[in-house]
This record gives structure tokens, sequence and C-alpha cells, in this order.
């Protein structure tokens, strides 16, 4: 059964659960809504790198903190369609485009974004966009121009949030995923664990995340990847269980949401990330890259689905595909 009514009090006591009952539990769920041996594979591209106006304390692309990152203007269409059709090649279904902007601006960044995304899209992928705050009618363009899904993440719980960026609100980030929502594209929103944060607020960030109308389609839980010249570059690595407790409380409370192991990945054994994948993950960003920071490259994940036996999934396209030829 699907609730969008969870208590705090409830999810507190899934999140509570021994841990290994805890994974048991969330496998349970996860086998009776999915093919448990399926996982999908993104690969995530920085069209926009860089220089963004925001202050979110975790963040190497936020012009007013010193890193390494390069700044880079948005990229050219044909550049963009070169990495997808490799993102492709690679396995990957999903394609996800992400730009260092606070909000998306009526302009011709913009009318370039639409035709990265009407091109991705003609290759049979998954397109998702990550750019920020958008409007109803920006979010119409997009759905127009092809996109299937728009991550936006709430990172955190409200009552945390504004210890980790104050260049905008809570409710700023609930408007842009109810703008996404009405203009019916799947919306992705997750947050990441290891800035410092309580235990309630992980709990309150799943909390909101399950009591929307509709649940999202995909929760990506990111363990803070620490980079240096940012607010948080000293954070303690979280532990795997504190991972595990994460993936599972998503799975349990949001049974058919896709549950992303997302950055945070180059710091796990294969081990721990068999276990997460048993506690209910079921996708990943793909690729030697993440937007800026480094994530495990295809040859060591290759190995890893080959030795835990799973299989990428196929994007919603090809099973369209195959539902009409077999008609
Ligand atoms: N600028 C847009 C925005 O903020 O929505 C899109 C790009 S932003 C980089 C996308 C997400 O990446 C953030 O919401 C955050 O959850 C995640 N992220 C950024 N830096 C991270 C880090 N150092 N560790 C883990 N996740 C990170
Ligand atoms: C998400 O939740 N994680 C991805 C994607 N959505 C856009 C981004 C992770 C970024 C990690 C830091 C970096 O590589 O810059
Ligand atoms: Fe900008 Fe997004 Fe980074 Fe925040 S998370 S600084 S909005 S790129």
């Amino acid at each position: 059964m699907i609730r969008n009514n969870w208590t705090r009090e409830e999810i507190t006591e899934i999140y509570n659960t021994p841990v290994l009952d805890l994974i048991y539990q969330a496998a349970t769920v996860h086998r009776q809504h999915h093919d448990a041996q399926e996982v999908q594979v993104c690969t995530l591209l920085s069209v926009k790198t860089g220089g963004c106006s925001e202050d979110c304390a975790y963040c190497p692309q936020a012009a007013r903190y010193h890193t390494d990152v390069k700044v880079h203007k948005l990229m050219e269409v044909e550049e963009v369609m070169q990495k997808a059709m490799e993102a492709k090649e690679a396995g990957s279904t999903r394609f996800c485009m992400g730009a260092a902007w606070r909000e998306v601006r009526d302009n011709k960044d913009f009318d370039k974004v639409l035709s990265m995304v009407k091109g991705v899209s003609r290759l049979d992928m998954e397109v998702c966009c990550t750019l920020g705050m958008l409007t109803h009618e920006q979010a119409e363009k997009l759905k127009a121009a092809g996109l299937y899904a728009y991550n936006h993440n709430l990172d955190t719980s409200e009552e945390f949030y504004g210890d980790i960026i104050t260049t905008r609100t809570y409710k700023d980030r609930l408007e842009t995923l109810d703008n996404v929502r009405n203009a019916k594209i799947s919306v992705c929103s997750g947050g990441i664990i290891g800035m410092g944060e309580k235990e309630q607020d992980r709990i309150g960030m799943l909390l909101t995340l399950a009591t929307l109308p509709q649940h999202p389609e995909s929760v990506p839980v990111n363990a803070l990847v620490p980079v240096e010249g940012t607010p948080l570059e000293d954070q303690e690595k979280v532990s795997v269980w504190e991972m595990l407790r994460m993936i599972a409380t998503a799975r349990i409370i949001m049974p058919k949401a896709m549950v992303r192991l997302s950055a945070g990945r180059v710091r796990m054994t294969m081990e721990e990330q068999a276990l997460c994948f048993l506690a209910g993950a079921n996708s990943i960003f793909a690729g030697d890259k993440l937007l800026t920071t480094p994530n495990p490259g295809s040859v060591q994940d290759k190995e890893m689905f080959q030795l835990l036996n799973l299989k990428p999934r196929k994007s919603y396209k090809d099973l369209e595909k195959q539902v009409s030829a077999a008609l």
C-alpha cells in the first residue's frame, strides 16, 4: 500500500529499527514492488559549471567559496549530444544535465537547454535536468521539449535548511517541485547526509518527501562529498549504517520510488554498496565523474554488477517500444 500520511513517530520508529531487521524489512518491501536485480544506471553531465550565486554550504560550485572548480559557461548542444551518446553506449538509460544556476531565466541559455533536452530525448534516453528553481511556464516548456524528469533536492529538513543555505527557502524548493509535478514531469528529489544534521533532520526530510501529495518517482540519497574550500570541507564521513538507515527507510515509506545511491560511492567498498542494494537502493550514477567530483569508473561498476548479479534497467522508452511491439 502506498501511503502519504506517514507521521514523524512512524518514520522515527522505522529509522531506529535494529539495523539488520531494518534491512530485512526494506529488502522485503523492495521485492514486492521491484525486480531486485534491476538497477537504473544514470549519467550526470554538468552543462554549466561553477560561478553560482547561491551559498549552499556543501557545494563546490558556489562562486563565493574558493574551490578548484573551474567556471564553464553553458556547453554547446553538439558537445552535450556527444556526451549523451557516449553515456548511452556505456549502458546508461537516464541522462541528467546539471547547471549551477539559482534558477532558470527566460533567455538564450534556457533555449539552448531546451534544444539539449530535445536532442537527448531523441536518443531514447530518459532526459533529466537539474537547473535550480523553475516557474510553472518553464516546467511546461521543458516538458514540451521532451523532459522526462527533473531533479530538485530538498537536501535536508526544513528546520536545518537555514544552516546550510540562506539564499533561498525551503518553501521555494517545494514550489518548484509543485511546478514540476503540475507539468507532469517525473519528480526526483532527495537529499544529503553527513552535513552535521541530526537524526531528526534526516527523518524530517523523509517525512516531507513521503507526505507530498504524490511521492517523488526518484529519491537520491547523497553522502556529502566534502570539498576543500567549502564550509563543510572538514565534515566527517558518514558511516555506512547511517546510509543504510536512510536508504531502507526511504524504501519502506516510498515503496515504488527509485532510491538512488548517489554521491559518496567513491568512498564506499563494494560490500557496503551491496548492502545498500539489499536495503532497497535501485539506481546509481555511473561514469567517472558526478558533476564536479569523482565517481567510481565503469570498469569497477561492471565488475560490481557482475559479482552481485545486477542488471541495468531498460529506459521507459524501450519498455514503451516493447509494449507497442507486443500489441
Ligand atoms: N543548481 C541546481 C540546484 O541546486 O538545484 C542544480 C545542481 S546542484 C549541484 C544538485 C544537487 O547536488 C544539490 O541539491 C545537492 O543535493 C547535490 N550536491 C551538490 N554538492 C554536493 C556535495 N558536495 N556532496 C553531495 N551532494 C552534493
Ligand atoms: C543528486 O542528488 N546528486 C547529483 C544529482 N542529484 C544532480 C549531484 C551530486 C553532486 C556531487 C558533487 C559534485 O560532483 O559536484
Ligand atoms: Fe548553486 Fe545548486 Fe551548488 Fe547551490 S547546489 S551553489 S544552487 S549549483
